[in-house]
């Protein structure tokens, strides 16, 4: 089994308040039927990989909420709710609560500091914790306790400055690479894996996703696309434009598991 073998993954409906989103960039929001157009096309693409995916409800009180990878970290053998580092999103965890209860062996919670999932990256030799502005030194040490207690190491590393999550920048592609910006490639931070380094004008292709035999990449990144396919990988580009404008990316709107 591959860490990227899944067959089951939650996604949310976003609420027509995810316009109101958080975001670093001062371009144009979101347009809420753009956001849904593309979430569809999401949708489509996991079950073409073979997931069973649950599409839970809208929460309109929470903006982010379509952001799922973010509250909780999921594996075969237990879900983990975490503590998210914004504080508007900080009870989208307790709002997973119940789906995750209904599906899971264990549900474990996470009992001190932050830590989005956006942060953890999850490779077939550790899970990686990123620290960042969502995921601190604290939450890190927490999640880390947890992991050993399902029988997974971890390893804490320092996002770099001005990335909103570790996984922004990264994204591991087959059991052996990992898709990365240049700055992330020459850090050290990922010592022991090989590295295939985006185009700076396509930074925001590092976001991929690998699902079994797919990896979805964002569209408009044909160079990226190619460097992968040029490593025997089956690529398949989604639009993800209007969900870009609120610095997310393809990981953080699903979590996946093999039930
Ligand atoms: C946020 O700032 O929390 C959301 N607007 C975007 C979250 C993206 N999450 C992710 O990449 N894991």
């Amino acid at each position: 089994m591959r860490v990227f073998d899944f067959n089951s993954a939650i996604v949310r409906q976003p609420g027509r308040s995810v316009v109101h989103g958080l975001r670093s960039n001062t371009g144009p929001a979101p347009v809420f039927e753009s956001i849904v157009a593309e979430q569809q096309e999401y949708i489509a693409a996991l079950r073409s990989a073979g997931l069973d995916v649950t599409v839970l409800h809208a929460l309109e009180q929470f903006p982010d909420s379509i952001f799922v990878e973010d509250p909780a970290l999921v594996f075969g053998q237990a879900a983990i709710l975490l503590r998210p580092g914004a504080p508007s999103r900080m009870a989208e965890a307790q709002e997973l609560a119940p789906t995750l209860t209904a599906r899971f062996p264990a549900v474990l919670e996470l009992d001190d500091g932050y830590a989005d999932g956006g942060d953890i990256l999850v490779t077939p030799t550790c899970v990686l914790i990123g620290l960042s502005t969502r995921t601190n030194e604290t939450g890190a040490a927490s999640l880390q306790r947890l992991l050993g207690s399902i029988g997974m190491a971890a390893n804490v590393v320092k996002v770099p400055r001005g990335t909103l999550h570790l996984k922004s920048d990264c994204s591991l592609v087959d059991e052996e690479t990992i898709l990365a910006t240049a700055e992330i490639a020459s850090s050290g931070l990922l010592e022991g894996y090989r590295t295939i380094v985006v185009p700076e004008d396509e930074r925001r292709a590092t976001n991929a996703l690998r699902i079994n035999d797919a990896v979805f990449v964002r569209a408009g990144c044909p160079r990226t696309q190619e460097l992968l396919e040029r490593q025997g990988l089956h690529v398949v580009p989604l639009r993800i434009s209007e969900i870009a404008r609120l610095d997310a990316g393809l990981s953080c709107m699903s979590l996946r598991w093999l039930a």
